[in-house]
């Protein structure tokens, strides 16, 4: 029943099955995995799509009949296993010359070899059939805050993006680009740190319609903040473009854990508001293994991802059709219906009149118990299966 299928439109990176356990403390613990592999694995596991930054795929600094035979091999094998890639992203992290970042950095060299490098990796993910284009600021930050001016900084990324607009609009890509916030690390402080200020950024842009966010777990997590609110409000704007599920423990480091493996309750809100608010993008997942796993580990978590976003979404489907519980948020919001509508009727210089005539009973309304103890209580035991 919680078996991944292709309709659950479930999607990895590259780089978080062949995530290989190298952390600041120690080395690589698992060996490199083919990305035909991945795919082929992926498959048979249920997964929809692939996801993949271009040195995922594509070394960096790769000839261009490599990269070529490479693309073939790949694109032979998406359809071998019916595998799409609905993502592509660049990579301007790794090498050391974006130490600085990227499109923020503060020589224009390294800035211009990133929009290079950006452009070379629009065409591949488009070439593999990405309708999605994210990015997720990296290194674009400080360490030292006198190192740069922010407000330029910001700048520097609007001339970005629109940059990267315009050369979609260009070459005729059916293309959307999806910002990814983070709020620190690798740099201390990155630019943009969460979904409220991408959002905000977007709005700015030349291309507005074109720009969305890809907001992920771990990240809002790190700043301390309510994912569900920030997705919410995301979806509400027609801006949630793509997400990033996965799992953090607190505001630490980026754990990218096997998604819901610590916040089931929140995780839950999550997947029932994807679900009953109409999100139709990919379930994607970037995430990775623990450490301390062989390659078998590494699918076992790939599929407790799948199953565990399957059953929330069965889990929202109780909470629904829960007769207890739907009673009980009738009763929540038994108000005042004349009122109730007077305010979703907005302005008007009748209804400004009428509210100022008005007349509430205060004590009743100061008295009243709201009833979300057992509300909550009836939403934990359904996640508990007791419900
Ligand atoms: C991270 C980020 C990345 C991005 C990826 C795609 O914290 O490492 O989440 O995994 O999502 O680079 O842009
Ligand atoms: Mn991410
Ligand atoms: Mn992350
Ligand atoms: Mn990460």
């Amino acid at each position: 029943q919680y078996a991944p299928k292709k309709e659950d439109k479930f999607s990895f990176g590259l780089w978080t099955v062949g995530n290989r356990g190298r952390d600041p403390f120690g080395d690589f613990v698992r060996p490199d995995l083919n990305p035909v592999y991945s795919v082929k694995k992926l498959s048979e596991l249920g997964a929809w799509g692939i996801n993949l930054h271009d040195n995922d795929l594509v070394p960096f600094g790769a000839t261009a009949s490599e990269r070529d035979r490479i693309v073939n091999e790949f694109k032979q094998a998406l359809q071998d296993y019916g595998m799409v890639v609905p993502m592509a992203t660049t990579n301007l992290f790794f090498h050391p010359i974006f130490k600085d970042g990227a499109f923020t950095a503060v020589d224009p060299s390294v800035r211009a070899f990133a929009y290079q490098k950006t452009m070379a990796a629009i065409d591949l993910g488009v070439e593999l059939g990405a309708t999605t284009y994210v990015f997720w600021g990296g290194r674009e930050g400080v360490d030292a805050e006198a190192s740069k001016d922010p407000v330029v900084a910001v700048k520097r990324m609007r001339e970005a993006i629109n940059f990267f607009c315009q050369y979609v609009i260009d070459k005729g890509y059916n293309l959307r680009l999806a910002l990814e916030p983070k709020p620190n690390e690798p740099r201390s402080d990155t630019y943009l740190p969460t979904i409220g200020h991408m959002l905000a950024f977007i709005y700015s842009l030349d291309h507005p319609e074109m720009v969305g966010l890809n907001p992920e777990v771990a990240h809002e997590h790190m700043a301390g903040l309510n994912f569900v609110h920030g997705v919410a409000q995301a979806l509400e704007a027609g801006k949630l473009f793509h997400i990033d599920l996965n799992d953090q423990k607190g505001p630490r480091y980026d754990q990218d854990l096997r998604f819901g493996s610590e916040n089931i309750k929140s995780l839950f809100f999550l997947v029932k508001l994807l679900e009953e608010k109409g999100y139709s993008g990919a379930r994607h997942f970037d995430a990775h293994a623990y450490r301390t796993e062989d390659e078998q580990g590494v699918w076992d978590f790939a599929l407790g991802c799948m199953r565990t976003y399957n059953i929330f979404k069965e889990k929202a489907r109780r909470f629904a059709a829960d007769a207890e519980i739907q009673q009980l948020l009738k009763e929540i919001n038994r108000g005042d219906q004349a009122l109730e509508a007077l305010l979703a009727g907005g302005y008007s210089p009748e209804a400004a009149q009428k509210l100022k005539e008005t007349s509430f009973d205060v004590e009743a309304l100061a008295r009243r118990g709201y009833g979300y103890e057992r509300l909550d209580q009836l939403t934990l035991e359904i996640l508990l299966g007791t419900r």
